[in-house]
């Protein structure tokens, strides 16, 4: 027998981004483990990974290519052979090109975060065609966008700094599901006798192990950060020479954190008086006395309308009391920002012909309803599927269905499995997994440069999205020779040499060590150096006030909620969240038996007095509904969800669900304050006990 053990990297949209060990046997796969010596991954993976096998041998694995032969959401599909597959993708998409090729819209996100085979032979494929843009919104891009706003990039603390804070706060992050490697250290700060606090509507895993929780209502947390600026501003707990030297706008913000009294942010987020000046006092008190304080925010707070300008104003926070001074100080949202990732080579936007439309992703459900106009172009007569799962995971989900159904779409989705949107496929194509092709990756929660190389061979007929993206360029006749590059040439293109960060890469040593830190500095903004407009951290941004936002703090209520519509309200007056849950990552691994078994069955988390109110008891059946839609759940009566707030961990697949729904059925298509994010946890329900 013939032992290998394979360098490989977790593809998963995770902060973390392990280095794996994948040790084969024969050409089997036979265990995924974390690498011992890669510091952010230490060893450990989580639950899902660590049964990767499970996955890829999963039985239900696509194999060869399927043409559909049901309705559209049946899920019932025959066989074909590659050729016949790509002919027929490539005859429908010349023939919609020839006459409109922005009918033609790309939708892909995240189920590989792989340079490679994310999005670049794809990219290319789709910039040559001339097909839509795709505006790839559905997570992290209001946060992005208010942080970048305060901030310049999303550079923050770094992971390995965290363990020597002596404060942190986790803000909108329940690590210890999603972000297990932070978790560890924020534990080792704890045991060295580090004070963790969880902001969290939702009493958590993570919140259940902090020594303090605050639960404010969900979309109020820019509330939350005015009220702390007031109380460091008053009670003078701020770093004078730190705000002199590295910040903009002082003066205004200071005018403007005086109307956020701690009354009001306490009336605004649901919470007591005393919880808003106790925070802010153990934060501005700690950081004057020379310790390191931290936040962990995280994308939790940013899916509400006002969820940009929620990260904006937390991140203003570490200047006012110059935590950015220690290495250990600070804040992290992503550090996705110090790469150097050489995108222009990757995706080739230089192919374009001219400049298309650009189409959202969260409203993607309305979208593939429009009909054409002359404000949107022509109506969507094609969309092509990769590593996303839409049908199951973007809002809206009634409208994101009825467009998926239509008859007049064609409709291509490249998987792994028989997902919710593959049942809608005209043709479903059987892709590679992590162990079966080469890529190479960033991070959003660490900062080193990642490579995985292919441990096994492809399962069954699978290809790698490359391979399918060169075969189909080939029969579209492009003839520019980037289409021939192959996967390996790809990834050598990854980061920019001339950026000092990168200037160690090297492709094929890469590929033998795994993974290699860029170079940074421990503390990145001890002495300022912004990468703002200003080169400060800007309290007032005039790039803001440009693009027609307040260029200060300020507050952006929820879409849906008892304070800012109140008609609604009296209909649907349970605020609703679903964020992720533990044992699924978004919606992959809900087919995993083992992993599906541990989250057991949708339920949703209602407390006492809301139960009360409704005659509901703990495990029964309850409808979860508003004017989108609804979906059923098994109810938990459970003080976790604070009164007012029901929670349903996500994302399930609706076919793996007793009702065939999922929580999206109810979640709205409405934009976010900055950045066209998604509101995913912007949502008024009504709870009612279903009839047995
Ligand atoms: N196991 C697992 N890990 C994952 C994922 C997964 O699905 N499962 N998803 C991955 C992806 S794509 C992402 S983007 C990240 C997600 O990362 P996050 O969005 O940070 O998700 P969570 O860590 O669940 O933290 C969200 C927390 O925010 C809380 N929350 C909801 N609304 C609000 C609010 O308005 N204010 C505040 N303060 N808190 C709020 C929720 O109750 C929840 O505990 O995790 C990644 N990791
Ligand atoms: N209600 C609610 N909805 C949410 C969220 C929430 O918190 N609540 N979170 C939102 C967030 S943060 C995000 S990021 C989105 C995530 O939404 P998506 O990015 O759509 O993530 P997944 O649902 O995990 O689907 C990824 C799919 O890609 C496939 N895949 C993985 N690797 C490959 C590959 O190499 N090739 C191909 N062809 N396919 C591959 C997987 O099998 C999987 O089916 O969901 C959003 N939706
Ligand atoms: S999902 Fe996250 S924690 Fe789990 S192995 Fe992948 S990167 Fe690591
Ligand atoms: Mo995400």
């Amino acid at each position: 027998m013939t032992i290998t053990h394979v360098r490989a990297a977790c593809p998963h949209d995770c902060p973390d981004t392990c280095a794996l060990l994948v040790t084969v046997e024969d050409g089997v796969a036979t265990e995924v483990k974390g690498d011992p010596d890669h510091p952010p991954t230490a060893g450990v993976l989580c639950t899902k990974v660590s049964r990767y096998t499970e996955r890829t041998y999963h039985a239900e694995r696509l194999l060869h290519p399927l043409r559909r032969v049901g309705k559209k959401g049946e899920g019932k599909f025959e066989r074909i052979s590659w050729d016949e597959a790509l002919d027929t993708i490539a005859a429908r998409l010349k023939e919609i090109a020839a006459r409109a090729p922005e009918a033609i819209l790309p939708y892909n996100y995240c189920g590989t975060m792989g340079l490679v085979q994310g999005d670049s032979m794809s990219a290319r494929f789709f910039h040559q065609l001339g097909a839509s843009l795709l505006d790839r919104t559905i997570c992290a891009s209001a946060g992005a966008t208010g942080y970048k706003y305060t901030m310049g990039a999303t550079i923050g603390t770094d992971l390995e700094q965290f363990q020597n804070a002596k404060l942190i706060l986790i803000w909108g992050g329940n690590p210890i599901a999603s972000n297990l490697h932070f978790w560890t250290r924020a534990q080792e700060a704890k045991r060295r006798g580090a004070k963790l606090i969880a902001i969290d509507p939702y009493r958590s895993l993570t919140a259940e192990k902090c020594h303090q929780h605050i639960a404010l209502m969900p979309g109020t947390d820019a509330a939350l950060a005015l009220g702390m600026m007031h109380v460091l501003i008053k009670e003078d707990l701020l770093d004078h020479d730190y705000v002199a030297r590295h910040t903009l706008g002082f003066e205004q913000l200071k005018q403007r954190a005086a109307e956020w009294t701690p009354e009001r942010v306490a009336a605004t987020c649901g919470i007591t008086v005393d919880e808003v000046v106790e925070l802010a006092r153990v934060y501005g008190q700690m950081a004057k006395a020379g310790e390191p304080v931290a936040i962990r925010l995280n994308y939790g707070v940013q899916r509400v309308r006002g969820g940009g300008m929620s990260v904006r104003n937390i991140t203003c926070l570490p200047a006012l009391v110059g935590a950015w001074r220690h290495p250990a100080g600070g804040v992290q949202l992503s550090a996705s920002g110090a790469f150097p990732t050489d995108k222009p080579a990757l995706q080739r936007p230089d192919l374009l012909p001219n400049a298309p439309r650009t189409i959202n992703m969260a409203t993607i459900g309305d979208d593939l309803l429009r009909p054409a106009s002359a404000a949107f172009g022509p109506q969507v007569e094609a969309v092509i599927v990769y590593n996303a799962n839409p049908v199951a995971i973007a809002p809206d989900s009634p409208k994101v269905a009825a467009g998926f159904a239509r008859e007049d779409l064609f409709t291509v989705v490249l998987e792994h499995f028989q997902t919710d949107t593959a049942d809608y496929a005209d043709i479903v194509l059987p892709a590679t997994t992590q162990l079966e092709h080469v890529d190479v990756h960033t991070a959003y929660g660490h900062s080193y440069m990642m490579a995985n190389n292919a441990a096994i061979a492809p399962i069954g007929e699978a290809k790698p999205n490359t391979e399918i993206f060169r075969l189909l360029a080939a029969r579209m006749g492009f003839d520019d020779p980037c289409f021939q590059e192959s996967d390996d040439q790809l990834a050598a293109q990854a980061f920019r040499r001339d950026s000092p960060r990168a200037i160690h890469f090297d492709w094929e040593s890469l590929k033998r060590k795994g993974w290699q830190k860029l170079a940074m500095p421990d503390a990145p903004f001890a002495d300022g150096g912004f990468p703002t407009p200003s080169g400060k951290c800007e309290f007032y941004s005039a790039t803001m006030a440009a693009d027609g936002l307040d260029p200060l703090p300020s507050y952006n209520a929820p879409y849906e909620s008892p304070g800012s519509n109140p008609e609604l309200a009296a209909r649907y007056p349970l605020a609703m969240i679903s964020p992720p849950a533990r044992n699924f990552l978004n919606s992959t691994f809900v087919n995993v038996k083992s992993l599906r078994a541990a989250e057991g069955e949708p339920h949703l988390d209602i407390h006492p007095d809301d139960c009360a109110a409704r005659g509901i008891a703990d495990g029964d059946m309850v409808r979860i509904f508003n004017d989108r839609g609804a979906f059923v759940a098994k109810a938990r009566v459970t003080t976790k969800a604070r009164a007012g707030l029901v929670v349903g961990l996500s994302v399930w697949w609706k076919k793996l669900a007793s009702d065939g729904k999922n929580a999206n059925e109810v979640t709205s298509q409405a934009l976010t304050d900055m950045g066209r994010g998604p509101t995913f946890y912007d949502t008024l329900v009504q709870v009612e006990k279903v009839a047995a």
